[in-house]
C-alpha cells in the first residue's frame, strides 16, 4: 500500500487503498483467499495469519481499503450490518444506558429491544435532531448514542457535531450508523463521532450481490476491544465475500453522484404530484434540518420517502412499479421500492413506529443509477 494515501482523493483511495499489483503475480486485483488456516514455521511462527476467523488477507484488504474511505485508522469488517451491530454492543455491560435516534432501521430496534434488553441492558428512543432532548436523555448510566443520519426510513438529519459534544460532555460514545449517507457523502468521525457502523450490504457493495457489515474508529482503546470481540463472537465475512465489497467499492463514489442527482430530480417531481402528500428527503426545503444536512454532506443521497394517502394506495403504487423492484433493502445499483410499516420497520410495534412517525402511506425509495426519466415516468404511472 502507498504511504502517502492520506492525500488521495476518495475515488483514489477506494482503488489502491489496501490492493494494488499483488507482489508475487502482478494480478491488478486482490486475490481470494480461502485457506481457513496457515502453515506456521514453528510454534507461533508465521507470517502474520494463524486462521481465517483471526484474520484473513482478503479481508485485511477490504478493512484497510474502507477504513481510508471513511478517514479511519482502524476498520473492522464483518458478516452483515446486524453483526457488526451486535459485536459493537458487546463491548457495553448489564446495566448500561444507550440513547438511540427513534427512528432506525427495524432491524436495529430488533437487535436492542428484543436481544440485548434480555442481557441487562437498557434503551431509550429519542428525536435526536431535537438538542435539548439530546441533553435531557442523558443520565449518570448512558454509556452510548446511537444515531442513523440520515434515518431510515424518514431521512431526518441529526447534527452530529452537535449530539457528539453533548454525549462526551456526558462520558458517553456516539455511535453513528452511516450506511444511508456512505463514507463518501458524510465522515461522522471527521464529525465527533467516536464509532461509526455501516451496512456494507447497501452502498459499499452496491450490486445487490452480498451481505456485509463494517466497524470504524480512530480509538486505539476500542479497535483492541472490537478485534478481541471480532475473533472472541466470529461474526467474520467470508473470504469472497469480502472480494465483492472491494470490488463494488471502487465505484462508490461514481454510484453516489448518480443516484443523488437522480433522487434529488424524483424528491422534486413527486412533490408536485398530487397524489402524494408529503416528501422525504434532506436535500428538500421542507427538510427541517436541510441546512445542517448541507453543512454535513457532500450531496443529500440516494433515498427517498413519500406519503401517500393511505395504506391500500401504498400497496397497490408499489404493485405497479415495473422499474423499481418491490424489494428490502437499498444502495444497489438498481431502483427498489418498498413499504416500511409491512416491511423493514415491521418488528416495531405499531404504536412506536406511529410516534416516530413511519405511516402506512409511507412508501420508501432506493433510487438507482438508472436514466431518471424513466424512473419519473416509472413512480408517475404508478401514482395514476
Ligand atoms: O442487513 P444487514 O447488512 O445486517 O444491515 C442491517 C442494517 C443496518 N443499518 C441500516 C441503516 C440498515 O438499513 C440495515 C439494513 N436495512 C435494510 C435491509 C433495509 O431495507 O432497510
Amino acid at each position: 500500500m502507498p504511504e502517502n494515501h492520506e492525500d488521495w482523493g476518495f475515488s483514489t483511495r477506494a482503488l489502491h487503498v489496501g490492493q494494488g499489483p499483488d507482489p508475487e503475480t502482478g494480478a491488478v486485483v486482490q486475490p481470494i483467499h480461502m485457506a481457513t488456516t496457515y502453515a506456521q514455521q514453528g510454534v507461533g511462527r508465521h507470517k502474520g495469519f494463524e486462521y481465517s476467523r483471526t484474520g484473513n488477507p482478503t479481508r485485511n484488504a477490504l478493512e484497510e481499503c474502507l477504513a481510508a474511505l471513511e478517514g479511519a485508522k482502524h476498520c473492522l469488517a464483518f458478516a452483515s450490518g446486524l453483526g457488526a451491530e451486535t459485536t459493537l454492543m458487546l463491548l457495553l455491560n448489564p446495566g448500561d444506558h444507550v440513547v438511540y435516534m427513534e427512528d432506525v432501521y427495524g432491524g436495529t430496534f430488533r437487535l436492542f429491544d428484543k436481544v440485548l434488553k434480555r442481557f441487562g441492558m437498557e434503551f431509550s428512543a429519542i428525536d435526536a435532531s431535537d438538542l435539548d432532548v439530546v441533553e435531557r436523555s442523558m443520565t449518570s448510566r448512558t454509556r452510548m448514542l446511537w444515531l442513523e443520519s440520515p434515518t431510515n426510513p424518514l431521512l431526518r438529519v441529526v447534527d452530529i457535531d452537535a449530539v457528539s459534544e453533548i454525549a462526551h460532555s456526558h462520558g458517553a460514545m456516539v455511535c453513528v450508523d452511516n450506511t444511508f449517507a456512505t463514507p463518501y457523502l458524510q465522515q461522522p468521525l471527521h464529525l465527533g463521532a467516536d464509532v461509526v457502523v455501516h451496512s456494507a450490504t447497501k452502498y459499499i457493495g452496491g450490486h445487490s450481490d452480498v451481505v456485509g457489515g463494517a466497524v470504524m474508529t480512530n480509538r486505539d482503546d476500542l479497535e483492541k476491544q472490537l478485534r478481541f470481540h471480532q475473533n472472541a463472537v466470529g461474526a467474520v465475512p467470508s473470504p469472497f465475500d469480502c472480494w465483492l465489497l472491494l470490488r463494488g467499492v471502487k465505484t462508490l463514489a461514481l454510484r453516489v453522484e448518480r443516484q443523488s442527482e437522480n433522487a434529488m430530480a424524483i424528491a422534486n417531481s413527486l412533490a408536485r404530484h398530487s397524489a402524494v402528500k408529503r416528501v422525504y428527503y434532506p436535500g428538500f426545503e421542507t427538510n427541517a434540518q436541510r441546512a445542517v444536512a448541507a453543512k454535513q454532506m457532500r450531496m443529500f443521497g440516494g433515498m427517498v420517502s413519500f406519503e401517500v394517502a393511505d395504506e391500500a394506495t401504498a400497496l397497490r403504487t408499489l404493485e405497479r412499479l415495473k422499474i423499481f423492484a418491490l424489494a428490502e433493502s437499498l444502495g444497489a445499483v438498481e431502483s427498489l421500492a418498498e413499504h416500511p410499516a409491512r416491511m423493514t420497520h415491521a418488528s416495531i410495534p405499531a404504536a412506536e413506529r406511529a410516534r416516530a412517525g413511519v405511516g402506512d402511506g409511507l412508501i420508501r425509495l432506493s433510487v438507482g443509477v438508472e436514466d431518471v426519466g424513466d424512473l419519473i415516468a416509472d413512480l408517475e404511472r404508478a401514482l395514476s
